[in-house]
């Protein structure tokens, strides 16, 4: 695609990625123009954190003439393809690019995606945890909620980019060849919006087709949708696994994380000893040090970041202890295979907290999960009715239905009693009720911070 300046270019969505990617081209002397399908949206918020006005603003439908008048077209994640607008552009030949791929054109240094179904935020966190300690030009971006496109022009010969990518990213991103890429796992999730499970799955993986011999693919040994992968790519392929011993690669031998590249063999360090709880964690930690020593972090340093290493806010974080209650915020846990993990790492008796935007997910092995973990559910959100319904049938718990998550917190704070644990595990998104699930996870820290000693 030509890259040029003689004709405008469109932003589409006002929000965290349009606004930066319209920061990013408007510095570099493009002529944007921001699109918006609400109406109603606040440009006043747009101009002030740009500090300047300076540019054409479309609201609402798209007209004909400004299709016909751009050279391409930045998408947010959030707008569907099926979307009419998007629909006119594509009828017009308009070059649809993700606001990942707009930053990666001014991109410098190497350049990593870390992409997959649940773990991606905690996954390129501790990367960029291990390679901080390497290079202190190592920058984490992207759906973790730091848009590339405010970090891409600090980035240098010598910096290290590691993209946290959604399934929605990754539609519009088709020029993107990463140095490496990292498939943490695969599972039904989105299908609302990506149809069936094979075009989510193609999406997950598509960045590894183009990666050539000196690239590498970090990915789930044990993950049956991920089998492939090396019939898939010239990058090389390295996996992780929980399960099986690997001749290269990390995975685990009874408690202790073993690293094997090369012909040969390191103990990282034993499960005990990582801050972070869960076998899901410790696949995280291991896909981070496979891919750390790839990227050529020394096995002490990896080891040291690995120990120093926390949890990432919003998934199963400690909050406080209130009687003898404890509070966990798992606001990240938005669809029911997170809440799954959570199972696994609670301590019960539980009180959950449950619900959101819905997804038309299916909750069944999920409320299975519950088994001798949970005593109580407080479910709110478009989702309520549903996961009641499918707790009667699976798995029958005392259900309070309540509008807010203010009532959640005192519903569930009413029925524990010391000893037991009330978590925030929505399973569902936050869209129904909240701007993003950040939101939601500080409120509920709030609520509990609030409830009588
Ligand atoms: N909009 C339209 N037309 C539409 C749809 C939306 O104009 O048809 C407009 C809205 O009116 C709004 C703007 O688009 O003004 C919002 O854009 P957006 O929904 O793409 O959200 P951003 O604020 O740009 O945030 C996005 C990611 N959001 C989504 O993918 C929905 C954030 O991930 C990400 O952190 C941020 O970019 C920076 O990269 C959030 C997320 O929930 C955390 N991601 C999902 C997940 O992790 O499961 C994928
Ligand atoms: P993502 O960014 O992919 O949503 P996060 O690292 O933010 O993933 O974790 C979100 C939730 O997903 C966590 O609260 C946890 O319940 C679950 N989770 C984290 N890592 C994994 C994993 N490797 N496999 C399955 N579930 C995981």
């Amino acid at each position: 695609m030509e890259w040029t300046k003689d004709q405008p270019v469109l932003v589409a969505g006002a929000g965290i990625s349009g606004t930066n990617a319209l920061g990013l081209i408007l510095g570099q002397g493009y002529k944007p123009i921001l699109y918006d399908s609400n109406p109603g949206v606040d440009l006043n918020k747009v101009y002030t954190k740009l500090g300047r006005n300076d540019f054409e603003v479309e609201l609402g439908d798209l007209t004909p003439e400004t299709v016909r008048r751009i050279r391409f077209c930045v998408m947010s994640p959030g707008i569907w393809l099926d979307r009419p607008f998007v629909k006119q552009l594509k009828a017009a030949g308009v070059p649809l690019l993700s606001e990942i791929s707009l930053a990666y054109h001014f991109s410098k240094g190497k350049v990593g995606v870390v992409t997959g179904t649940n773990g991606k935020t905690t996954t390129t966190t501790l990367i960029g945890h291990i390679m901080e300690a390497v290079n202190p030009e190592t920058y984490t971006v992207g759906n973790i909620g730091k848009p590339y496109s405010e970090y891409v022009l600090k980035t240098t010969d010598q910096s290290l980019t590691v993209i946290e990518m959604s399934s929605f990213q990754l539609e519009t991103t088709d020029d993107l060849i990463p140095d490496f890429l990292v498939i943490t796992n695969i599972r039904a999730d989105h299908l609302d919006r990506h149809g069936t499970m094979e075009n989510y799955v193609a999406l997950k993986k598509k960045l590894c087709l183009k990666q050539s011999p000196d690239q590498f693919v970090v990915y789930n040994g044990d993950d049956p949708w991920l089998a492939d992968i090396p019939e898939l790519t010239k990058a090389r392929p390295l996996r992780f696994s929980s399960h099986q011993e690997l001749e290269e690669g990390c995975f685990l031998r009874g408690s202790m994380i073993i690293l094997r590249m090369d012909g040969k063999e390191w103990e990282i360090c034993r499960t005990d000893q990582i801050q972070l709880l869960g076998m899901h964690n410790y696949e995280n930690v291991m896909t981070g040090v496979v891919t750390a020593f790839a990227l050529g972090a020394p096995v002490d340093i990896i080891r040291r970041q690995v120990l120093s290493f926390t949890a990432v806010p919003h998934r199963m974080e400690y909050v406080c202890t209130k009687r003898g209650v404890k509070y966990y915020n798992d606001s990240k846990a938005t669809n029911p295979d997170s809440v799954i993990k959570a199972m696994e790492v609670v301590t019960p008796p539980a009180v959950l907290i449950a619900g959101g935007f819905d997804r038309h997910a299916d909750y069944r092995e999920m409320v299975e999960s519950f088994r001798g973990k949970v005593k109580a559910v407080v479910l709110f959100g478009a989702t309520a009715q549903d996961i009641e319904n499918c707790i009667r049938e699976v798995y029958p718990l005392p259900v309070t239905r309540v509008s807010t998550l203010a009532e959640a917190v005192r519903a569930a704070s009413d029925q524990a009693v010391a000893g037991d644990t009330v978590l925030l595990s929505p399973a569902c998104a936050s869209w129904d009720m909240y701007p993003s699930f950040e939101v939601r996870g500080e409120e509920f820290k709030r609520l509990a911070k609030e409830e009588k000693e």
